[in-house]
């Protein structure tokens, strides 16, 4: 049945600012982490009803005339959802610091406050005018009392809160606290309303999402363990599988969150490409920490995401990650390039003795 806005019903879900009100309450501490979330939220509502005007917006996804400090021409869009999140943030009395894609340095916004918050503003930018899901990530960290880098170069798990805001058929705010992971909806009023308790990811799945058109870029690990994917049935995986590339982490990611699946953008032969093309502080390490709250796994191939210490703001990392069983067979598959590996004309071109 409709309910007051005729559009959701009676049952419509919790809000968000009301989520965080019991969650603050509940223990000691949390009151700035609280209000550092309602200030994203506030943000990206804001980039929700930019995004849904397409067009009629100008042209969001037309190159902003810069690049930013990693290289990448800066789309409108992307400038203005960053202004939109640093707006947001400066007006917030908890957040010390500001780490960005969009920015060359941290940026110290007040003295005193509890948080240190990093964002890709716009993720996907280059399928803005594509109408496609494209999104907003966030990590946060308390404040060091070491100062601006001590709050951000440090291990991902770490991390007080991450989540993104993906921008799509319905926008929402998918968000960990460290219990689980939740996915607020943003209703027709401009609102968040909590829309399902703990999302988790099943351990097994028969999709992966890469972008194939790198294949001969691709390190053998990698190329084996797709080489395998595509053999399906009649291969070594004995299965069929499924492929999805939305060329945005947080499209992926929210398949992945929703029903599975093995995300892998991995180190490659391009150049500038030797970590891949995923930046540690502001994209792998909150996907990382949504992942392993949802129940999957995220690593670097050798490395656990969440153990990595970024050695600069921009810093890029090789990123697998989603349902358990796939990710520990691409480390296996990533160890084994470390031995001979044997030969058998069984398998084709690889082992006799795989797992
Ligand atoms: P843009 O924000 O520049 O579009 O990059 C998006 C992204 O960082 C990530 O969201 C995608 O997974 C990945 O790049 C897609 O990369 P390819 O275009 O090389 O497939």
């Amino acid at each position: 049945m409709a309910g007051a806005t005729g559009l959701l019903p009676e049952a419509a879900g919790e809000e968000l600012d009301a989520y965080l009100a019991r969650w603050r309450q509940a223990a000691a501490g949390r009151d700035a982490v609280a209000e550092t979330i309602a200030a994203l939220a506030r943000a990206t509502a804001e980039i929700a009803a930019l995004v849904r005007l397409g067009p009629l917006a100008g042209a969001l996804g037309a190159a902003a005339g810069a690049a930013n400090a990693d290289g990448d021409i800066q789309k409108k869009l992307d400038v203005l959802a960053n202004d939109a999140v640093l707006k947001a943030l400066r007006a917030c009395e908890a957040v010390a610091y500001f780490a960005s894609e969009e920015e060359e340095e941290i940026q110290s916004l007040r003295a005193g406050g509890a948080c240190a918050v990093a964002v890709d503003p716009l993720d996907g930018s280059s399928n803005i005018d594509a109408n496609t899901s494209i999104g907003t990530i966030f990590s946060v960290y308390p404040a060091s009392p070491d100062g601006a880098t001590g709050s951000f170069f440090r291990p991902g798990s770490e991390q007080v809160a991450a989540g993104y805001a993906i921008y799509g058929p319905f926008s929402a705010l998918v968000l960990t606290l460290g219990a689980g992971v939740d996915m607020f909806v943003l209703d027709p009023s401009g609102l968040y309303r909590r829309a399902d308790a703990h999302m988790s990811i099943p351990r097994s799945t028969r999709e992966y999402a890469i972008n194939a058109s790198n294949y001969r870029y691709w390190l053998e690990p990698v190329r084996d363990f797709i080489d395998d994917c595509i053999a399906g049935a009649e291969g070594p995986r004995a299965k069929d599988f499924n492929m999805r590339w939305l060329a945005s982490l947080v499209g992926d990611t929210h398949r992945i969150l929703s029903r599975g699946g093995v995300f892998l953008y991995p180190a490659d032969k391009r150049p500038g490409y030797e970590r891949g093309r995923l930046r540690l502080m502001y994209e792998a390490a909150p996907i990382a920490f949504l992942v392993e709250q949802a129940g999957g796994d995220a690593t670097d191939g050798l490395t656990r995401i969440l153990d990595k210490v970024p050695g600069a703001l921009h810093e890029r990392t090789p990123l697998v990650f989603g349902s358990s069983d796939k990710v520990a067979r691409i480390v296996e598959h990533h160890a084994d390039s470390s031995h001979a590996r044997i030969r058998s004309p069984l398998f084709g071109k690889r082992g006799l003795f795989r797992a």
